[in-house]
This record gives structure tokens, sequence and C-alpha cells, in this order.
């Protein structure tokens, strides 16, 4: 809340017991919640939430402009998806990671969207105008396990870590996902590794076809089990979520959902794709993108053509023959420079800036476009104290960007 309680602190003047006043009647509204209704609740003890009514004037999110592909009044769902099965760390706990882990009752499961709600997240998303569906956190743990427990017959393939686990996972959110775009609703997914990237998409897509994706990232995350060196799954939505990449998904275990039942989740074109941020592709990804001639800004377009430049073109490739196409903006937090955002796991030297950072989501948000969004890879549990403090509150800011928090 500190944009607008500093600059009602700022309009009132130096009356102190006036600006307390001012922001103990700001602090009560956040507070008087109410139940949203829940006839879209889902099992799994998700999909009951919260949406906290709010009455703080906003020239934002309910203007015509912003926002335009989410009903009035505009409601976020806020989506907990604290996946871990897609990297690396699964059981690899560090003592700082462990203590976090006592602390917020999360051993297999990311502590990255508790965080930022401690962090006073949806309080803020109020302030901005949103009424807010608080979603309690998916526990991919238990799905995982049952997953697992459902088809004993079943082994991960060693080119797909953990697949089984993270497509039973993706599996619910996709669902979560679609539910709430057809509800006319803003998802907002808390990771997470990016392999939730698969379920996001995938109900997106379900909801919204036409939709076009920016991918914001150090890397291009559109490897498959057969190329990929490392065999996790974070570093593979897109090449899953692509046919030419992955024509036949129900060879993968754990995936077989995405092409099966009454409403298989259709694949993304890679002209719907722009990526924004990359420094660190795999040779094959490289091959990927040439190929398919995937829209891609590099660190290196950003340093040539500035940020501002890069975010119009970037908007221009996915609006030119649609300029009512709905934009998800993927927006992993290791495309910031480590000096910002060391808690991730694949940390990148020459990153954005802290303002790139911020102007990547502000710019969407402008074009009146956005219509979901995700944050990722945000994982205190990978770095000291303060680096993870300093992360958290970064991909807190970000949200808020995401979320139409301007300047002016
Ligand atoms: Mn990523």
């Amino acid at each position: 809340m500190t944009m607008t309680t500093t600059a009602m602190i700022r309009s009132i003047g130096r009356n102190a017991a006036t600006a307390d006043k001012a922001i103990s009647t700001l602090t009560k509204r956040f507070y008087n919640a109410t139940i949203a209704t829940t006839s879209d609740n889902i099992k799994y003890g998700m999909g009951y939430g919260i949406v906290h009514s709010q009455h703080l004037a906003s020239e934002g999110v309910e203007s015509e402009h912003l926002f335009r592909h989410v009903a009035s009044p505009r409601i976020v769902s806020v989506i907990g998806a604290p996946m871990t099965y897609g990297q690396p760390f699964v059981g690899t706990l560090s003592s700082d990671a462990l203590s976090f882990c006592l602390i917020f009752w999360v051993c297999l499961q990311d502590s990255g969207p508790a965080l930022l709600r401690e962090h006073g997240l949806l309080e803020e998303l109020a302030e901005l105008g949103w009424k807010v569906e608080d979603i309690p956190d998916l526990d991919f743990a238990t799905i995982g396990a049952q997953a697992m427990q459902a088809n004993p017959s079943l082994r991960n393939n060693p080119n797909a870590k953990n697949s089984i686990q993270v497509g039973a996972g993706n599996k619910v959110l996709a669902d979560l996902v679609e539910s709430k775009l057809k509800l006319g609703r803003f998802p907002l997914i808390l990771g997470g590794d990016h392999s939730i990237g698969i379920g996001s998409l995938a109900g997106i897509l379900r909801a919204k076809p036409e939709t076009g994706v920016i991918w914001v990232d150090a890397h291009a995350d559109i490897n498959t089990p057969t190329v990929s060196e490392s065999g996790n799954m974070h570093g593979m939505p897109l090449g899953i979520m692509m046919k030419e990449l992955t024509p036949d998904r129900r060879a993968i275990p754990g995936l077989e959902w995405l092409d099966e039942g009454p409403h298989p989740s259709p694949y993304l074109s890679p002209d719907a794709l722009v990526y924004v941020g990359l420094r660190d592709i795999d040779k094959a990804e490289r091959r990927f993108i040439r190929q398919l001639g995937i829209k891609t800004f590099t660190m290196y377009d950003i340093d040539h053509l500035g940020i501002g430049r890069v975010m119009d073109l970037a908007l221009e490739h996915l609006l030119k023959n649609d300029p009512n196409r709905p934009i998800h903006l993927s927006y992993d937090i290791d495309a910031v420079d480590p000096m910002h955002a060391p808690a991730t796991g694949t940390a990148v030297r020459g990153g954005l800036t802290w303002r790139e950072a911020h102007f990547v989501a502000e710019h969407v948000v402008k074009s009146g476009s956005l219509a979901s969004a995700e944050i990722v890879e945000v994982n205190a549990a990978l770095s000291d104290g303060q680096g993870a403090s300093a992360t958290v509150e970064l991909g807190h800011q970000l949200v808020n960007a995401m979320l139409g928090e301007a300047m002016l």
C-alpha cells in the first residue's frame, strides 16, 4: 500500500493524526472481506476464494481501456502454484531452505506464493481497484503422490524428470485457469517453477485460443524430452506446447490429458509467442527458434534498441493482425539481473535492470490487452535471507506492475 498511502499523506499535508486516520480507514477497507460465490470450485481444496470488497477509487483497472478482456467489476483470481517438480532442487534442500520449510510448512512445495502473499500482495491489488479472489495454493505434493499411486506401472522418463507429478499438477492448474477465464476473471498465477507454463497455457488456450504470449525469461524454455540436456521440465513448457516440437504429447507419462478427452488443449502457434530478455539458450533451442521463426528479443536487442522499442515491437507483433487479441504475460524472475533477483534456480548474469523489469510489465498493461499473467521461479530457498527477501520484494513489485500499478 506504499504508493497510495504516501501520496495520501502528502496530499493531506503534515498533520500526522489525520494521515494516521486515513491509513487506518484504508487498512480497514482491505480486511472487509466477503466470501466469493464458489460455484466454480474444484476438488483438492482449491477454488474456494475470498473476494475482498474494495471501494477505493481507481482510474486504472475499471477504465474501458485497461484490462479490456476482463469483465467488470474486475476480479483477479490469485492462484498459488508452488510447483517444484520441474526443477532440480526437489529433495536437496539446504539448511536455509530447511528453515523456510519449517516456517512455511512447505517442504515439497515452493514458498514463493506464500511469501508473496505474506508481503501484503492481495491488499495491494485491492488498492489498485481489483476485487481479489484468493485461491489457496494448489497442493502439488498430494496431487503428484495420488497420480503416482493411481498408475503404479507408469514410470517417469529420465528425459522428462517427474513428468507424472508435473503433468498431474498442471492438469489441475489448467482446469482452474480455464474456469477463471471463462468467468471473465484475470488469472494471476504465482509459481512455482516454470513447468507450470504447461498448465497455464493449456487452460488459457482452451478458454481463449487466440491468445498471444510474451515470455520474459533468461532462457527459452523450449526444450523437449528428446533434446533436453538436463531433463528438467521447467525448461520445456514451450517445447511441449508446440505441435512442431512435440507432435504427440500422449507419449510423455503424465501429460496424456493434454490430447485426451472432449476438450484437448490447443497447441501454441510459434507465431503467437514473443520472447523478451533471453541470454542463455541451448543449442537445440536456438535451432528451434530459428526454424520456427519465433519473434525473439534477446538482451542484445534490449541493449541495442532499448526496452521501450523492444516492447513496442513485441506488442506490434502480437497485435498487428488482431488488435483485440488477449495477451498472457509469463514472467520468469530470472529474466531480471541476479543483482536484483538472486533467489532463483538458474540465475544468469547480464539481465534486465530494475526499471527495465518493471517497464516490461507496465507497457504490456498499457496496451490494454493483458488478460492473464504469471510470475515464476521466485524460490526463496535458493538464496540467503537478504537475497531471498530482495527477490520476493521484486516479484511483489512486478506483480503490482502487471496488475496496473503505474507511476502516475
Ligand atoms: Mn523460465
